[in-house]
């Protein structure tokens, strides 16, 4: 019997866990700036919320001086911004630090990039009017469920500084890539804070509400912190922008190699500026030369390459490490803290050339 077959090649998610989702891009495959829904990471905090969207509605309230709910027709007809932006989950690569962390497992796929269209927050603050007393703003998702350090309920619920949430570039999302926000990814309106990691771009906004103190939900007062030891809580920071980081798509580790002419590939990414220099070692860390970076716009990941031409067979420890325009530079040890996050040491791939 003869089977049919394609040559149609496709890539899929890892799956890391099914409940809630949380699966990872195949981000060593990804050549496209935009990255299609199919291979856009999941990563949730709850089983997926269910609300209809006949009826839905965005109410702006809290210290704002006259409260106002929007519907998503009328958020279309408010000036839009379209931004092409990388979304990071602060967790990714995780599994990289040594000592091991406990927490979703992710390699290096927990990363994005889309074009977003929306309205910016500040549009929406301003219409309601910010009153004196306002210090943060509290978007809130339409997901909840039980955490597993409390038997509350929570929902999933973040805030941003006055001065983060008036940037105009932090919008109310409507569009991905051009079409509605799949629901997946936050279908009605999703916040998108760019430069940030991932975790303040909250989905399935219910309510936008200001306040006049630090926000304690547990999605920023006990996750989405940097805590530096082990057994104590000393020293704890927020997390909040993207560190500089980068990934080699090509070759992967621990890939045979024959003698000859190789590109060495990869992205590049930072939550504060430009990167300006992406360096290749092919001798584990010591020498460097620089790749060729091609520019990209404020917000996307660049890509670069590097030609290699093989001189003698052997094992070889192929490095990368980015630099952006505020002279931050991917470390050679990462900066280890307790729940994982932000890991951004120098890429390695081992590559054996025979
Ligand atoms: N409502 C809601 N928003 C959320 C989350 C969530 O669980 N619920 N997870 C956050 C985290 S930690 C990340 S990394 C991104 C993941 O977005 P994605 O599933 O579209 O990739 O959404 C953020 N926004
Ligand atoms: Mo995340």
């Amino acid at each position: 019997m003869i089977f049919p077959h394609s040559s149609f090649v496709k890539s899929y998610l890892t799956t890391r866990s099914l409940q809630p989702e949380n699966q990872e891009s195949p981000i060593e495959h990804i050549r496209t700036d935009l990255v299609h829904p199919s291979l856009f990471y999941r990563r949730n905090h709850f089983t997926y919320p269910s609300f209809t969207s006949a009826y839905y509605w965005l109410p702006i309230r809290g210290l704002v001086e006259k409260p106002v709910c929007y519907s998503v027709q009328d958020l279309l007809r408010l000036p839009s911004r379209t931004i092409k932006a990388v979304l990071e989950c602060a967790g990714n690569k995780r599994s990289l630090f040594e000592p091991k962390v406990f927490g979703e497992q992710w390699e290096k796929g927990a990363i994005t990039q889309g074009e977003w269209k929306g309205v910016s927050l500040r549009t929406l603050l301003r219409a309601a009017g910010l009153k004196d007393a306002a210090k943060e703003v509290v978007v809130e998702g339409y997901d909840y469920g039980e955490r597993t350090d409390t038997d509350t309920v929570h929902t999933y619920a973040r805030s941003l500084p006055l001065d983060q949430a008036m940037h105009p570039d932090t919008i109310v999302a409507y569009e991905y890539n051009s079409q509605p926000i799949p629901f997946k990814h936050g279908y009605p309106l999703r916040l998108i804070v760019p430069q940030w990691y991932a975790m303040s771009s909250v989905k399935w906004i219910k309510q936008i509400y200001v306040i006049d103190s630090a926000f304690e939900g547990p999605f920023q007062s006990v996750d989405y912190v940097y805590y530096p030891y082990q057994e104590s809580d000393e020293g704890a920071f927020p997390v909040t922008t993207m560190n500089v980081n980068s990934i080699i798509q090509k070759p992967s580790n621990m890939e045979v190699l024959n003698t000859g002419k190789h590109t060495i590939e990869g992205i590049a990414w930072s939550g504060e500026g430009l990167i300006k220099k992406v360096e290749i070692s092919i001798d584990g860390g010591s020498t460097w030369s620089d790749a060729k970076v091609i520019p990209a716009e404020n917000y996307a990941w660049v890509k670069w390459a590097f030609d290699w031409t093989v001189p003698v067979k052997g094992e070889y420890t192929l490095m990368a490490k980015a630099t952006d325009s505020g002279h931050r530079m991917q470390p050679s040890t990462p900066f280890w803290n307790r729940k994982g996050y932000g890991y951004n040491a120098m890429e390695k791939v081992k590559v054996k050339v025979e």
